[in-house]
């Protein structure tokens, strides 16, 4: 049994990638830029971990010189984070099938837990505030965001920098993930992970994963282990 699942957040506790998209467009409509990203160019551009790095990335794509300047990059991920809020809090965004569960189960067993994501305190907050109630941190040991490390998926930061909070091995983890990066990110921190598939990372390559399941329900609220076997 695993000491402690670390879990991702968008993409694995709940469909927050659809949200995001929407939020910058928003953003791009505001500040009165002509970019609209449809779904398949936002599944090309998540590729690229963290809302500021990826409207970059957008950018030099196009190929307009000189790079998008640092406070326009600021100024629309604030507008972007802002409206990500609006949606989360309407209430739209439930967690994913099995997530709670699995929360609860974990805890009951005596598991610890933890997150490890791209995005932002305040966007985690508005989520899980929203989907678990106004103390939902107090059943998280650490809880790990992409401007807390140095760099983000697919860079191990955000895992190792878990491991040294609980103060774990990280074969005494599971690491729950939905896409390649997040995958990438926890195997070079050393912990075993399982995929929960979502619905803009179906087709990466979760060779390297323990296991993969379509969603948690699949656990049943089954024990975490680390060794490769199908309900892991
Ligand atoms: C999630 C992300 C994030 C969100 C946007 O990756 O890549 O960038 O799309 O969030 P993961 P911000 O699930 O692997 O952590 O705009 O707040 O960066
Ligand atoms: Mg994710």
């Amino acid at each position: 049994r695993a000491a402690a699942l670390i879990f991702d957040v968008d993409g694995t506790l709940a469909e927050t990638e659809e949200l995001h998209r929407q939020a910058f467009n928003h953003a791009f409509v505001h500040h009165g830029l002509g970019w609209h990203w449809d779904r398949a160019v936002y599944k090309d551009l998540l590729r690229v971990t963290g809302g500021k790095e990826r409207m970059r990335a957008y950018h030099a794509q196009l190929g307009i010189a000189p790079p998008l300047p640092d406070a326009d990059v600021a100024k629309l991920h604030r507008i972007k984070t802002a409206h990500y809020a609006e949606l989360v809090e309407s209430g739209c965004c439930p967690l994913r099938p099995g997530v709670t569960d699995l929360l609860a189960a974990a805890k009951a067993r005596g598991q610890r837990l933890a997150i490890a994501t791209t995005t932002s305190h305040g966007n985690i907050d508005a989520l899980l505030s929203q989907a678990l109630g106004r103390r939902w941190a107090a059943d998280f040991d650490a809880i790990v965001a992409g401007d807390d490390v140095r760099h983000k998926k697919p860079a191990p930061d955000v895992y190792l920098e878990i491991l040294a909070r609980l103060k774990l091995d990280a074969s005494d983890c599971v690491a729950i993930e939905d896409s390649g990066n997040g995958l990438i990110a926890a195997s070079r921190a050393g912990i075993p992970v399982l995929i929960t598939r979502s619905m803009f990372f179906r087709d990466d390559d979760f060779g390297a994963a323990q296991a993969v399941l379509d969603d948690l329900s699949e656990l049943e609220g089954s024990i975490q282990k680390t060794e490769k076997q199908p309900h892991a």
